[in-house]
C-alpha cells in the first residue's frame, strides 16, 4: 500500500451507545425510542424488528419533513412541463422552490415550469371566508399564461383545515378548458406522520389521473420505466446516458426530467425498475395489476450496483443483442472507475460512516462506501417503513394505524383491454427458477453488518451523541444537520441536495463520488475548529428529574 492510513482506534459497544442515546429522555420516550433504535444482530433466524413509520414525539427535534413536502416536492416537484400550483400561504410553495436539485434539460420543446414559483398566496381574509375563488382565479391565469397541458394543485395545511373543495374546482376547471388536465392532490402537511404520506398521496393521483392516457405506441425495443429516481445533482441524467448507450429505451422517468406524457405512456413499457422503493413502489403495483408489467428492483448507486442492475435488465428481456450491448458497456465504463477506486482506497480503506437519510439513499450509498473500502457504522431513515428496514415481507404483518388510514387505498383491477401479461407463464418461471426475482426487496437490515447500529426518525440530539460516542469519519443526512456535526469536528456530506455536487448514480458518479469523499475523509479542517464554549462553557443545566 502506498500510504498507510492512520487507523483511529475508536472502541464502543453498540448496547452501551443505545444506552446512552436514550439515557436523558423521560422513561416512556426512552421506551418509544429503544424500539426505534436497534442494534443489528441475529435473533435466532429472524431479522431484528424496528419500530418505523411511527409520529415523532412532540418536542423531539426531528429530521423529518411533511405530507406535502414528500407529494409536492419529491414526487411531482421534478415534472417540468407540469404547472404545479400550490394552493396555500406563500411560504409553504416558496421553500419547495428548486432546493431539492431535481435537475431538468427542458427538452427539446423547451416546456419547462420548474423555474416558476406558483402559488394561491392565502391570505387571511381567504382563511376565514374560503380559498376557492382564489385558487380558480390562479388556475385560470396559469392557463392564460402558458396553456400547459397539465395543472397539479397541492393542498396545504389550512386548505385542508378550512375544506375547500379542491377536486372539484379541478375537474370543473378541467371541464372548462378541454385541453388541460387539471387534478388535484389532498397532501395537507399534518395527513402523516412524515413526507411518506404525500408520496403514496402522489402515487395514487398520478395513477388514476395521468398513467394509461396515452395509448400511442412508443418506439424502442427494449422499453422499461425507471421508477424512484429523481434526477438529483444530474444522476438521472448520467442513467439516462447509461441506459442509451445499451440500447435500452426508458418510456418514463418517476419523475426525475420527466413530463407529463411519460407519466401518460408509462403502460407502454415492459418491465418496471424500481430505485427508490420507499417513494414509488405503489405505482409499480398498480402498473402490474393494471397492466401486467412485472417490476424488479436496481440501484444505480455505486459502480457495480450499476453493473449489476444492466444485467438484471438484460437478463429479463433474455435477449442475445441486448446482453452483449450490456457486457460491452460495462467493459468499457469499468476501467475507469477500477482506477479511481485503487487510488482512493489507498487513502479510504477502513474509514466509517454514519448515514441518515430519506427512506431509501442510506441503503444505495452503503454501496459506494463499501466500494471505496468503508463500513458504514450506523445508519437509518427519516422516514422508511418496516419494510424498507426488514424487506418487503413484513408487509402483510404491518399494523395499519390511524395515521395510514387517512391515506386513501385506492383499488385496482386488470384493465379489461389493456392489460397484457408480459411474458408467458413459462417465461417467468424459467427465470424464478435461474433465481431471478420479482417484486422483492430485501431493505437496508439485512446488507448491515452484525453489532451495527441502525436508528429510525433520528433526531438532532442523538446525532450529535451517535457523533460524540461513535467518531465516524463521515456523517451524511440533510442541511438541517450538515453545520451542527461540522461544529462537532467531523465532515458532513449532504445525501439529499449532494451539497452543490452530483451526480453520484452510475459509473460516471461514482468516480465523483469516490474523489469527493476522499477529500472530505482526508481532510482535517474540521478537526482544527473549536467553538469559544468548548474551551469555557458559559453555561450548564440540568432537568429537573436529575
Ligand atoms: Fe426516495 Fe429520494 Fe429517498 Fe425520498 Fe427524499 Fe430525496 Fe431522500 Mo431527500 S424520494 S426516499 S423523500 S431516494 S428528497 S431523492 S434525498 S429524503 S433518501
Amino acid at each position: 500500500m502506498a500510504t498507510m492510513t492512520k487507523k483511529k482506534l475508536v472502541q464502543w459497544d453498540p448496547a452501551e451507545v443505545k444506552a446512552e442515546l436514550l439515557a436523558k429522555y423521560p422513561s416512556k420516550v426512552a421506551r418509544k425510542r429503544a424500539k426505534q433504535i436497534m442494534i443489528n444482530e441475529a435473533q435466532g433466524n429472524e431479522t431484528p424488528e424496528i419500530s418505523a413509520n411511527v409520529r415523532t414525539t412532540p418536542g423531539i427535534i426531528t429530521m423529518r419533513g411533511c405530507t406535502y413536502a414528500g407529494c409536492k416536492g419529491v414526487i411531482m416537484g421534478p415534472t417540468r412541463d407540469i404547472v404545479n400550483l400550490v394552493h396555500g400561504p406563500i411560504g409553504c410553495a416558496f421553500y419547495a422552490w428548486l432546493t431539492r436539485r431535481n435537475q431538468t434539460d427542458a427538452g427539446p420543446d423547451g416546456e419547462n415550469y420548474m423555474n416558476y414559483c406558483f402559488s394561491t398566496d392565502m391570505q387571511d381574509s381567504d382563511i376565514i371566508f374560503g380559498g376557492e375563488k382564489k385558487l380558480i382565479q390562479a388556475i385560470q391565469e396559469a392557463y392564460d399564461l402558458f396553456h400547459p397541458r397539465s395543472i397539479a394543485i397541492f393542498a396545504t395545511c389550512p386548505v385542508g383545515l378550512i375544506g375547500d373543495d379542491i377536486h372539484t374546482v379541478a375537474k370543473n376547471m378541467k371541464a372548462k378548458f378541454g385541453d388541460c388536465n387539471v387534478y388535484a392532490f389532498s397532501c395537507e402537511g399534518y395527513k402523516g406522520v412524515s413526507q411518506s404520506a404525500g408520496h403514496h398521496i402522489a402515487n395514487n393521483q398520478v395513477f388514476k389521473h395521468i398513467v394509461g392516457e396515452n395509448d400511442a405506441e412508443k418506439p424502442g425495443k427494449y422499453k422499461i420505466n425507471l421508477l424512484g429516481e429523481y434526477n438529483i445533482g444530474g444522476d438521472g441524467f448520467e442513467i439516462d446516458r447509461i441506459f442509451k448507450k445499451c440500447g435500452i429505451t426508458c418510456i418514463s422517468t418517476f419523475s426525475g426530467n420527466s413530463t407529463y406524457d411519460q407519466f401518460a405512456s408509462a403502460h407502454k413499457a415492459d418491465l418496471n425498475t424500481v430505485m427508490c422503493h420507499r417513494s414509488i413502489n405503489y405505482v409499480a403495483d398498480m402498473l402490474e395489476t393494471k397492466y401486467g408489467i412485472p417490476w424488479i428492483k436496481v440501484n444505480f448507486i455505486g459502480a457495480d450496483a450499476t453493473a449489476k442492475s444492466l444485467r438484471k435488465i438484460a437478463e429479463y428481456f433474455g435477449d442475445k443483442e441486448l446482453t452483449d450491448q450490456v457486457e460491452a458497456v460495462i467493459a468499457e465504463e469499468m476501467p475507469e472507475v477500477l482506477a479511481a477506486r485503487t487510488d482512493v482506497r489507498t487513502r479510504t480503506e477502513g474509514k466509517t460512516a454514519m448515514m441518515f437519510v430519506g427512506g431509501s439513499r442510506a441503503h444505495h450509498y452503503k454501496e459506494l462506501f463499501n466500494e471505496m473500502g468503508m463500513k458504514t457504522i450506523s445508519a437509518g431513515y427519516e422516514f422508511g417503513h418496516r419494510d424498507d428496514y426488514e424487506g418487503r415481507q413484513v408487509i402483510p404483518t404491518l399494523e395499519v394505524d390511524a395515521d395510514s388510514r387517512n391515506i386513501e387505498e385506492i383499488h385496482v383491477e386488470a384493465d379489461e383491454t389493456r392489460y397484457k401479461p408480459r411474458k408467458t407463464p413459462a417465461e417467468f418461471k424459467a427465470l424464478e427458477e435461474a433465481g431471478y426475482t420479482f417484486k422483492q426487496y430485501d431493505g437496508l437490515v439485512p446488507d448491515m453488518d452484525k453489532g451495527t447500529i441502525i436508528i429510525d426518525d433520528l433526531n438532532q440530539y442523538e446525532a450529535e451523541k451517535l457523533v460524540e460516542l461513535m467518531k465516524p469519519d463521515i456523517f451524511c443526512a440533510g442541511v438541517k444537520e450538515k453545520y451542527s456535526i461540522q461544529k462537532l469536528g467531523v465532515p458532513m456530506k449532504q445525501l439529499h441536495s449532494y451539497d452543490s455536487g452530483g451526480p453520484y448514480a452510475g459509473f460516471k458518479g461514482a468516480v465523483n463520488f469516490y474523489q469527493e469523499i476522499d477529500r472530505l475523509v482526508n481532510s482535517r479542517v474540521w478537526s482544527y475548529m473549536q467553538a469559544p464554549w468548548q474551551k469555557n462553557p458559559e453555561l450548564s443545566a440540568s432537568y429537573v428529574w436529575e
